[in-house]
């Protein structure tokens, strides 16, 4: 394994970069540093996390060494952070196709995937009222196929299963610097979800409020939502924090 060795102080977002062999979860790093007031741009890099969280409780887990597990923060106007959804999984798109030949399609809302499996997750925890978020991104880079535990095998990708070379992290750290000017360009977002959309014409079903219903994913609306037609016609907004999408990575 090659540890990362970011320049100290400047990170892929401008902002001062904190790089930790290991720690809990880096968002959890990254709030606790935002509520104490660090800058916009603000990184949180950890070669190791003990709990790496996905949404709603999920677990993310990442061998030492062979991933990027960051948490960036950002401060916005409200409006800017409520597509930042879109924006990083965008953004985390063009990193990965910047340092690997691949090619990336987003699982609405924020999941990367390569050619159908899961190379990289996005976790958002925003304080719209506060004026900040904090973006965490876990990417699977240089992880050798038989790195990830047993059930994901089937399921994860990294850059490196994806095409059988390694990949640098740093690499893949600084090329997320093309995130900053994104974010606040919402008509660039939107345009460049829907050209990744790997829902788009499929079916999925999804639990909202405990009922499970089914339909045809229709693209993304202007504020980011995922329209769906229902089998009986109907048609409706799903909201990313709202609805668990039960059509999960095939094999
Ligand atoms: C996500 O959640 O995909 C968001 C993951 C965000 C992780 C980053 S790492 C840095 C920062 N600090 C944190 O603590 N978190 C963020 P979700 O959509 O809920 O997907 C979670 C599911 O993805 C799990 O239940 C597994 O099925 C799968 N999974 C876990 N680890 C994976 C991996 N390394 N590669 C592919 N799939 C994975």
């Amino acid at each position: 394994m090659t540890p990362l060795r970011p320049r100290p102080g400047t990170g892929p977002l401008e902002g001062p970069l904190v790089h930790l062999d290991s720690t809990g979860s880096t968002n959890d790093h990254a709030r606790e540093l935002a509520l104490r007031g660090a800058p916009h741009g603000t990184v949180v890099v950890a070669e190791q996390q003990t709990a790496g969280r996905g949404r709603q409780g999920r677990t993310w887990s990442a061998p030492p060494g062979r991933a990027l597990t960051l948490s960036a923060i950002v401060r916005l106007p409200g409006a800017a952070l409520e597509q930042l959804p879109l924006a990083v999984a965008v953004a985390v798109c063009e990193a990965c196709e910047g340092v690997a030949a691949v090619t990336c399609r987003i699982k609405w809302p924020n999941d990367v995937w390569i050619e159908n499996r899961k190379a990289a997750g996005v976790l958002i925890e925003a304080r719209p009222l506060d004026g900040w978020a904090v973006i965490g991104i876990g990417l699977n880079v240089d992880t050798e196929p038989g790195e990830f535990p047993s059930e994901l095998r089937d399921t994860a990708a990294s850059l490196r299963s994806a095409t059988g070379r390694r990949v640098d992290r740093e690499d893949a750290l600084a090329r997320l610097a093309a995130w900053l000017p994104r974010l606040e360009d919402e008509g660039a977002v939107a345009g460049a979800f829907r050209a990744r959309d790997a829902l788009q014409g499929e079916r999925i079903a999804w639990t909202t409020a405990g009922e499970r219903q089914a339909g045809e994913a229709r693209g993304i609306d202007d504020d980011g939502a995922l329209v769906v037609f229902t089998d009986a016609g109907e048609r409706v907004r799903l909201d990313a924090g709202e609805v668990h999408l039960d059509r999960e990575p095939a094999a």
